[in-house]
């Protein structure tokens, strides 16, 4: 039998993913890390890793980036448990995920133009290191940002973007898929440019709800998407079997009549062929090769929090 750890850091962290007050594919993992490093010296065994690793890693549905790292961190103790090493590895994890981003967002930069605009959706730290990155190279944009219901995601994107001195606008979500389409004549978007928080084996995105109308828009007016994501974030099913995380009707609308009901879908699936390309931390990717190469990159990858 193994003995639980029952740490309250480890409860409020699960509870603070769970209720998106930290958010983000990349956010989660690096606090997901963070935590295993944290409660190291109190853990004797890989199953006690384990348990505490399941916890975090199924705390939302959809994050392949934080199951995978943990799955590996668990798979290297299963040989024997070894706290220094699993401390090592975990601060190693984190640094590849803030290199990967560096990489990711001088490979969004160099995608950048002077004087073109750009739909970006949600909250992606990623994406918004490209944009910045751009910036910091001295070319001039313009972002539209997706203010990203329910929990308004994109606004955290706009405030870092104006910090960064970028030119932001900020639309209501259903605005997004007609100011992509060449009906509009208010913006000429040159590129939709969203994160991931999975990659299915196919090629498909999960990214946050809203993704899909975007790229079937741009897709319609043929405006590329790319997709700003390490290949970290590969998960083991096609797009067709992977199911999407459903969050409480509250989040929606608090104080509903009652006898309605509310879907609150948080993220919805793209399938390949709206898709254009992944900017990964190994370059352009076209997405019928993203998981070949996901592979030869990182050819340990598994998950065991299935
Ligand atoms: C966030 C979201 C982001 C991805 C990628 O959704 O969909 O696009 O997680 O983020 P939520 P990053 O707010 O529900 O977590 O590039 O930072 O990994």
């Amino acid at each position: 039998m193994v003995s639980l750890i029952t740490d309250p850091r480890l409860e409020q962290l699960v509870e603070q993913i769970k209720s998106v007050q930290i958010q983000g594919a990349t956010n989660i993992a690096l606090r997901s890390l963070d935590m295993v490093i944290g409660l190291a010296d109190a853990i004797d065994s890989s199953q006690q890793l384990e348990v505490i690793s399941r916890r975090l890693a199924l705390a939302r549905n959809n994050e392949p980036l934080t199951r995978n790292l943990l799955s590996l961190l668990v798979e290297n103790q299963r040989i024997g448990f070894d706290r220094a090493v699993l401390k090592k590895q975990a601060q190693e994890y984190k640094a590849l995920i803030k290199n990967n981003k560096k990489l990711i967002a001088d490979n969004l930069a160099n995608l950048i133009r002077d004087g073109k605009v750009y739909l970006s959706h949600c909250h992606s730290t990623s994406l918004t290191a490209g944009l910045i990155a751009a910036k910091k190279q001295g070319k001039k944009f313009k972002i539209i940002q997706t203010e990203t219901r329910p929990l308004f995601q994109g606004r955290i994107t706009a405030k870092n973007l104006i910090t960064n001195g970028i030119d932001t606008t900020l639309i209501v979500d259903s605005a997004a898929a007609w100011l992509i389409s060449d009906y509009d004549d208010l913006y000429n978007i040159s590129m939709v440019f969203v994160g991931a928080d999975a990659i299915t084996t196919d090629g498909w995105l999960v990214n946050k709800v809203g993704t899909f109308a975007n790229a079937a828009s741009a897709f319609l007016a043929s405006v590329p998407v790319y997709v700003v994501a390490s290949l970290l974030k590969i998960s083991f099913k096609p797009g067709r079997q992977l199911k999407v995380e459903v969050r409480e009707e509250d989040e929606i609308w608090p104080d509903k009549p009652s006898a309605l009901k509310v879907l609150n879908l948080a993220f919805d699936k793209t399938p390949v062929k709206f898709l254009t390309g992944f900017v990964t931390e190994v370059g352009i990717i076209r997405p019928d090769k993203i998981h070949a190469r996901a592979l030869e990159v990182y050819p340990n990858l598994s998950n065991i929090f299935v």
